[in-house]
């Protein structure tokens, strides 16, 4: 049995349990229950605070976990990261009030910078050599400027909105973040082998994202040009159809380039063009 630990609320625990569920674990999300077990994979689900995720499985209270790097680079408990997981992307940046004109990062030299990531922000300091005064605050670091008690901040930034309602403009970005799975390093020789078995359905879950399977009906004279558009996983699927002199071609494309390939597919004479989801894709 495999204990996982995941955010009780906050950024990153709805898309945690979207990943669980959709890699077949689903859990009875009953929110005051702090540990629940899935039904259909030996794994139960233990719910924390963010903070606490690399240090319960640094000591194996938990055997893996899901939480943003920023935390676990903070917190420096020695774990493994398994694997990045494509949400909850931030940057960790310092920043200073609107009108100060900054040059360079000799300007902090001497400054109050208040955050919650000292840890981080004493090494980027020690590397750069800069001899800035850190004040750790556990919340709204981005009011301390105007409260008069800091000149700058270090603090995690996404769209930058919050910045900029607090007069406030990024100057140094510094460390960037996203989910990322995280795994005791003492790990049993079951235990692995469950995270390699999560790991894979992981990655078929990632490989589907942003896929679309493409289907059409194409002259056989088109089909050359058309594999050249559609490079598949190995290569296209190309089936004949009953009217002569045309072919049936499947493909999977990314979604962001499928609209560019449709209507180059149009032009060398595809008709009936389908276009569905994919759930899945089991290399
Ligand atoms: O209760 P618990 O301790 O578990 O949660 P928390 O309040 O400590 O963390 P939470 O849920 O806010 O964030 C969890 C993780 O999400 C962080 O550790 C990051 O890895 C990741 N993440 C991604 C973010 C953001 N984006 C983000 N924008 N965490 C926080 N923010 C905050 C930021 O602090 C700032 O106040 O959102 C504001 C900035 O957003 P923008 O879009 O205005 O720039
Ligand atoms: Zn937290």
């Amino acid at each position: 049995m495999l204990r996982i630990a995941i955010q009780t609320k906050g950024r990153l625990n709805e898309e945690s349990v979207e990943l669980l569920k959709e890699a077949g674990i689903t859990v009875n999300e009953d929110k005051r229950k702090f540990l629940a077990k899935s039904a259909d994979f030996p794994i139960e689900v233990l719910f924390l605070r963010d903070d606490d995720i690399p240090q319960t499985v640094a000591m194996g209270a938990a055997d893996i976990g899901i939480v943003g790097y920023n935390e676990v680079k903070e917190r420096g408990f020695d774990v493994e990261i398994l694997k990045k997981l494509s949400f909850g992307a931030c940057r960790i940046s310092l920043a200073v009030p609107k009108n100060v004109d900054y040059n360079s990062l000799s300007y902090f030299n001497g400054k109050r910078i208040a955050t919650s990531y000292p840890n981080i922000l004493k090494e980027f300091f020690k590397e750069k050599g800069i001899n800035g005064e850190i004040h750790t605050i556990a919340g709204s670091v981005e009011i301390a400027p105007a409260a008069g008690l800091a000149d700058a901040i270090f603090d995690i930034v996404s769209s930058g909105s919050t910045l900029v309602s607090n007069g406030l403009k990024e100057v140094e970005k510094v460390l960037y973040s996203e989910a990322v799975l995280i795994g005791n390093r003492g790990l049993s020789a079951d235990k692995k082998a469950l995270v390699e078995k999560l790991l894979f359905r992981f990655e078929s879950v990632q490989m589907g994202r942003g896929k679309k399977y493409i289907l059409m009906n194409l002259p056989d004279s088109a089909v050359d040009e058309a594999i050249g558009i559609l490079p598949a996983l190995r290569s296209p699927t190309i089936m004949p159809l009953a009217q002569k002199g045309w072919c049936s071609m499947h493909s999977v494309v990314n979604e962001n380039e499928l609209w560019d390939k449709i209507d180059k597919l149009k032009e060398i004479g595809a008709e009936g063009i389908l276009i569905l989801n994919v759930e899945k894709i089991v290399a």
